[in-house]
């Protein structure tokens, strides 16, 4: 299997809890490894380009209003299989739907505030990657 990368995000919502570390432990204890982080705050084009894929949807202003109401964690995380991987251990969207031990099981408020965003594919990982980091700011 190759070693991918995919993009994290730590949302307002637990930024708002201070419970970083007890996701990014999740994320580690998954065999993914941080190579690039940093707590930035969106603004509201910022968060409407991450997020332009959504823009037709009835929850798009709100999940733009959510996501420049704090600050938010971002994250490189590489590994075997990593945009699979994060996904598995993030759980489903809706946290009443996500599996036992998922970060969202334990820790989101619900669909909105679900406290973790996972690249979906490598394609899309490698494109949100490249709209958050500058290729210097990954160390491997
Ligand atoms: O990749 P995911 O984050 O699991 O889910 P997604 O790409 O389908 O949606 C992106 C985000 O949009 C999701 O993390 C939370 C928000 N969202 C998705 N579906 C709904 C939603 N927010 C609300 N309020 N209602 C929804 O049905």
């Amino acid at each position: 299997m190759a070693i991918e990368r995919t993009l994290s995000i730590i949302k307002p919502d637990a930024t708002a809890r201070n419970i970083t570390g007890k996701i990014i432990a999740k994320l580690e204890e998954a065999g993914l490894r941080i190579i690039a982080q940093k707590r930035i705050r969106w603004s509201k084009a910022e968060a409407e380009a991450f997020y332009a894929v959504h823009r037709e949807r009835p929850f798009f202003n709100d999940l733009v209003a959510f996501m420049t109401s704090g600050p938010i964690v971002v994250q490189v995380l590489e590994g075997e299989n990593a945009v699979a991987k994060n996904r598995e251990v993030m759980g489903a969207t809706n946290p009443a739907n996500a599996a036992p031990g998922t970060i969202r099981r334990e820790f989101a408020e619900n669909i909105e505030r679900n406290s973790v965003h996972g690249s979906d594919s490598a394609e899309n990982a490698a494109a949100e990657i490249a709209q958050v980091f500058k290729p210097e700011e990954l160390v491997g």
